[in-house]
């Protein structure tokens, strides 16, 4: 198989790993070098993840995490392996995850990259063997509280039934790599990708509907009624995103009366998503504004997240005058 590039630009092929695929495009050294630390932590919660079960790694470790959720032995696990891994890397300066109640500022000798990451996202499906995934987000470190467009980089990890590693770059696009478990290297598989205009399903979890403001519900009448969207709800953002990206259609997690700010969280959630959307060609808002567009102000703050294709995005918003 071989893949359009620019020209002038050496081919990409089947067998090209994610470092020479960074590398033919010319990304910089360090990013390089931060995204095989992402790669190679990806590749330990994959490996563990295989044999959880067996090694009595399912189930929580009792403990209650900054967001108020239990924390699973896998939440912690990967935690720890992201962490210890981008510790060794001399490019990071930063840190958030939301495992942790504070970031993380390490001493280097100058400020350079902050990686913000949900280690395991999803994780009411680790112990039923339900997809969950990673998501990471590469930022200057001095733009941790800055809005979603200051992002250099997003991606996830989907742990399926093959582990994928899917990168945005915002002048490369997006960009698919699959893990050979048997060599332990992700492998170029397709790119760029684009998000179809429109899709064909939407998702939420339709027990807070009756809370929902009235502008969501009318959307989802719309969704469900005008032009009918299947709907699709795995309880993993990462999986649920990802059969938009490649499919089209719609996912959200609005505003309701039991998360009045929405569930999800803004920098290591919402807005790196965002921005993979928009680098595809799909879009991202909240009740208010676009993703992209919103100011953090703490770490670990939520936002209604309403995300998908174009045509059902737009017909979502507001019309202006
Ligand atoms: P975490 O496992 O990181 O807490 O994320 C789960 C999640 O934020 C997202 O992945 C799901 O789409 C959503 O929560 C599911 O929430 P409900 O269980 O309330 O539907």
């Amino acid at each position: 198989m071989t893949v359009d590039v620019d020209p002038g630009v050496d081919v990409v092929h089947a067998e090209t790993t994610l470092p020479e695929y960074l590398a033919l495009m010319r990304q910089p050294v360090d990013f390089r070098a931060l995204m095989r630390q992402v790669a190679f932590a990806a590749k330990r919660v994959a490996a563990e993840l295989r044999v959880a079960g067996l090694r009595g790694m399912l189930g929580s470790t009792g403990q209650i995490n900054v967001q108020g959720e239990t924390v699973q032995q896998l939440d912690s696990y990967a935690n720890a392996t992201f962490v210890n891994n981008l510790l060794r890397s001399p490019v990071v300066s930063d840190l958030v995850s939301e495992e942790m109640p504070e970031g993380l500022h390490l001493a280097r000798h100058k400020r350079e990259y902050a990686l913000l990451f949900d280690p395991i996202d999803g994780s009411s499906n680790l112990d039923v063997n339900l997809s969950i995934g990673s998501i990471f987000s590469v930022r200057s470190s001095d733009d941790v509280l800055t809005t979603g467009r200051c992002q250099l980089a997003a991606g996830y990890v989907l742990y399926g039934p093959a582990t994928l590693f899917v990168l945005a770059m915002r002048e490369l696009g997006v960009h698919f790599f699959t893990l050979d478990p048997t060599i332990g290297e992700f492998l170029y598989w397709r790119g760029p990708v684009t998000m179809p205009e429109k899709g064909s399903s939407w998702g939420a979890n339709e027990v807070h509907s009756a809370s929902w403001s009235r502008r969501v519900s009318n959307f989802v009448s719309w969704l469900k009624d005008a032009t009918p969207h299947s709907t699709r709800y795995s309880g993993a953002l990462v999986a649920d995103f990802h059969r938009i990206l490649c499919n089209g259609g719609v996912y959200m997690y609005p505003s309701d009366s039991t998360y009045p700010n929405g569930k999800l969280r803004l920098l290591y959630e919402a807005a790196p998503l965002a921005f993979i959307a928009d680098c595809a060609g799909g879009r991202a808002v909240s009740e208010e504004q676009d993703i992209l567009e919103i100011q953090p102000e703490a770490i670990h703050e939520r936002t209604p997240f309403i995300i998908g294709s174009r045509t059902e995005i737009e017909h979502f918003l507001p019309a202006r005058s």
